[in-house]
This record gives structure tokens, sequence and C-alpha cells, in this order.
């Protein structure tokens, strides 16, 4: 059998007949319903909302998640997903991720028996979207500092603050809020239309286009008493669910990387110069192999994430270390693809571009790169950097 660029190592070779079929699934919708559009979409700055319940439909929504209508899947099933979304867009990932790990996830950990059974089925039939509000305008990194508060007054909790750069927040119908409180941080569930509360888009973005981005205000926000995540207690339970995202990530942006290599390979066998295909040239093989070879080493770290998350062995920091080095090597691939491509890696005929402009959120959100690395140093050193 041939070497597959993209799989090099054949990480990718040993799945089960299930794990097939969901690739291939989600290829088939992404083939077929989202790439059609991707190049106008990310133009106009607009998400597919339409696309959401065929989600669902598929199980794709809160897939790890058992019971409570989703689907069960294991950990490399719930990679797979993510890494077939990516290699489409970043934004689609962004949105599967974000209902998922981090919506959803929240309150399967840490809700009431009451709220599972009322929120849980319809996230995962996309009936019902999500967005999770941790970071505030002056609380990017060192979110503990946040200064949102929620205080208890009779029936009712009452918020104020804001958070900014939300994933889904224009367009949820349920924002899961982390906010201060007299014992500590803790998660809430509001409710698109509560009194006080409201989602405005942020414009300009340059990055995930095809993903809808807001912020969250709260002026005196009234939600009833019991909207709160009853099993919160602190920053951790906010971390713990971005542990949940960043391992969604260390697959998904490996679909990314992947789609720029297929397309320098193709671009490059094409290419005639100095009477010559590009991928003839020295320089040129160079950079297609050491594309190959990151993701190569990409996919390896990725699974072998899966089998410690499967086996309930994962720690944070490994998690720390898969996200930034899997998305360090995506971005590496999508700008050497822009480079290969000339000048036509500029435009969105191809996809490099629209890739590499993605992953530069995707370098910054859960996580920048830095605090992964410092995450890893912490975890070496036994010394926290961060302060
Ligand atoms: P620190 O004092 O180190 O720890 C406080 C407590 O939390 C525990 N802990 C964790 N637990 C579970 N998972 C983790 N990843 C954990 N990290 C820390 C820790 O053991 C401690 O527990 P205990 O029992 O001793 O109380 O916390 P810190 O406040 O100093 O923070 C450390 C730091 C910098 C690593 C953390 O704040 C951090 O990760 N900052 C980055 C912020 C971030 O990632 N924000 C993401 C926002 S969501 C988003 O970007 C969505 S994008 C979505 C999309 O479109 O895909
Ligand atoms: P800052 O924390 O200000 O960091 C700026 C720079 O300083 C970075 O290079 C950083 O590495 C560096 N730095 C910071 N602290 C240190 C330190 N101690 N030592 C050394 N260097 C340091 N948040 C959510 O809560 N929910 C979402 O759904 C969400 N979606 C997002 C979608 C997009 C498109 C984007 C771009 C962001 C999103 N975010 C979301 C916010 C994201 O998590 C934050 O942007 C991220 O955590 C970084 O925070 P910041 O932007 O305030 O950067």
């Amino acid at each position: 059998m041939d070497i597959l660029a993209t799989d090099f190592l054949d990480a990718f070779q040993e799945l089960d007949d299930s794990q097939i079929l969901i690739k291939e699934t989600v290829q088939k919708f992404v083939k077929n319903n989202f790439l059609p559009n991707i190049t106008d979409n990310f133009e106009k700055g607009h998400f597919p909302k339409e696309l959401i319940k065929e989600m669902g439909k598929l199980g794709l929504l809160g897939s790890n998640l058992h019971g409570y209508g989703c689907a069960g899947l294991d950990e490399i099933s719930y990679g797979i997903i993510m890494k077939e979304l990516e290699r489409g867009d970043s934004g689609l990932r962004s949105f599967a991720s974000v209902q998922s790990s981090l919506a959803m996830y929240a309150i399967y950990a840490f809700g009431s028996e009451e709220q599972k059974k009322y929120f849980l089925p319809k996230m995962a039939a996309g009936e019902c979207i999500g967005c999770f509000g941790l970071t505030e305008p002056d609380f990017g990194s060192d979110p503990a500092g946040m200064k949102t508060f929620a205080k208890k007054e009779g029936e009712h909790w009452v918020i104020n603050g804001s958070k900014t750069w939300i994933t889904n927040a224009p367009i949820a119908d349920i924002a899961i809020v982390w906010a201060q409180t007299e014992n500590g941080i803790r998660g809430f569930l509001v409710e698109k239309g509560a009194k006080g509360f409201s989602t405005p888009e942020i414009h300009h973005k340059l990055s995930l286009r095809a993903s809808k981005t807001g912020s969250l205000f709260f002026d005196n926000c009234k939600i009833p008493k019991e909207n709160i995540l009853e099993k919160t207690v602190g920053i951790k339970n906010a971390l713990m669910c971005l542990n949940q995202a960043r391992f969604g990530i260390v697959f998904g942006v490996l679909g990314a990387a992947e789609d720029c290599l297929n397309e320098a390979l193709n671009y490059t066998k094409e290419r005639i110069m100095f009477k010559k295909p590009l991928a003839s040239f020295q320089l040129i093989q160079r950079k297609l192999a050491i594309m190959s070879t990151e993701i190569a080493k990409g996919n390896l770290v990725a699974l072998q994430l899966a089998k410690l998350k499967q086996n309930k062995k994962i720690k944070p920091a490994q998690i720390s270390m898969g996200k930034q080095n899997n998305v360090q090597i995506a971005l590496d691939c999508a700008r050497t693809t822009r480079d290969i491509l000339g000048a036509n890696g500029i435009s969105g005929e191809y996809r490099c571009m629209r890739h590499m402009c993605n992953l530069e959120s995707v370098y910054t959100y859960e996580g920048t790169n830095d605090i992964h690395l410092l995450i890893v140093g912490q975890q070496l050193t036994g010394i926290a950097a961060f302060e």
C-alpha cells in the first residue's frame, strides 16, 4: 500500500469500522453541505446556522458524552469528528467545540439532574445553541481575576459585568457564565432573553470569519436561583471544561494542516516554473517533507492523548503540550503552503490563507501558545511562571 502524505506513519490506518464510518460520514457532510459555500461565507462573515440541526442528527454534538441524547462515542471518534470539521474550516470546529466541550460538558459535569435532562438532549440535537463566557476585557490569560459578579438576592441571582470574545454568543440560546460570588467563582446558566442580558456581535474579525463571536453584557441581569451550576466551586471547574475543548483542538487543527499539505502537493505537481513542476525542486520538496513529518508527529501525539483520555489517565499539562504543539504545526503548514502557492496563496480561491488566518485565533484561544508552554514549564520545574 502507498504511504499517505498526510499520515506518513500510518497512525490513523488502524481505526475500527465504526471510527472509519464516522470519518467518512463527517467528511461527506462537510464536503456536500459546508464547503460549497465556505469562500462566500468567509468573505461575508457568515456562519451557516442552518447546518446545526444536521450536525445534531449526525450525532456530532456532545458526541463523547454519555446519556441525555448524546452519542457516547470513544475519544478517538470524538477527535476524528473535530479533525474532519476543521479540515473544512476552524470556524465549523469551533462551533462544535464550544457547543460540545464547553457548554454541554459544563452542564454534564456540574449541572443538576434537572438541568442535564432539560438542556442536554436539546443541545445534542442542535435545537439549543450554547456559548461559554470565561474571558473578560481585562482578564484573558488570567481568568481567575474576573470581575463579573453574581449576587444572590431572594429568589434570583443578579449578575453584573461583561465577557468578551465569546464564540457563538450572538446566536446562542444559553450562555454558561463564570462569575465571582461571595463564595468564589461559580458557573451560571443565562438564557437568551434574560432581563439585562445582551450579546452583541464583534465585527471586523480577519480570522474565523465563518464563525460568530460576540460579547456578553450583564446589567443587573436577573436569573432564577436554580440557574447556578450547583457543583461548581472555583476556577478549577472552568479549567476542567477547557481541558475537553483543548483536547478536541489537538485533533482538529491537524485537519486544517492536512488540507494545506494536500493543497500544496496538488499545486506543486501542476505548477510549472523554470520549465519544471515546482514539486521537482529541492527546496519545495524539503518544505513538503517537513510538513508531512510534522503532521505525522502531530497525529501520534493526538492518538496518544486520546488513549490516555479514554483510560482516564490524562493530565492537564499533557493536553497543553498537545494543544501548543499541534496548533504550531498547523499554523506552520498553513503558512508554508501559502508561501508555496505564491500569489495564488493569498486568494480565497485556494484554502491555505483562510486556514492560516483561522489558525491565528486558534493559536490564541483556549490558552495562548505561550501559556501552554508555561503550563508545561510549571509541570517540569514545579514553578509557576505566570505571575
Ligand atoms: P492555578 O492556581 O494554577 O489553579 C487553580 C486550580 O485549578 C487547577 N487547575 C486545573 N484543573 C483542571 N484542569 C486544568 N487545566 C487546570 N489548571 C489548573 C489547579 O490544580 C488548582 O486546583 P486546586 O485544587 O489547587 O484549587 O490557576 P491560575 O488561576 O493561576 O491559572 C493558571 C492558568 C494560567 C494555567 C489558567 O488560568 C489558564 O489556563 N489560562 C488560560 C485561559 C484560557 O485558556 N481561556 C480560554 C477561554 S475559553 C476559549 O478560549 C474558547 S475558544 C472556543 C473555540 O471557539 O473553540
Ligand atoms: P492576553 O492574556 O492579554 O495575552 C496577550 C499576550 O501576552 C499573549 O501573547 C500571551 O501569551 C501573553 N501573556 C499573557 N500572560 C502572560 C504571562 N504570564 N507570561 C508570558 N506571556 C503572557 N474566550 C471565552 O471565554 N469563550 C470563548 O468562546 C472564546 N472564543 C474566542 C474566539 C476567538 C475568535 C478569539 C480570538 C478568542 C476567544 N476567546 C474566548 C478568548 C480567548 O480565550 C483569549 O483571547 C485568550 O485566553 C487570551 O487572552 P487575551 O486575548 O486577553 O490575551
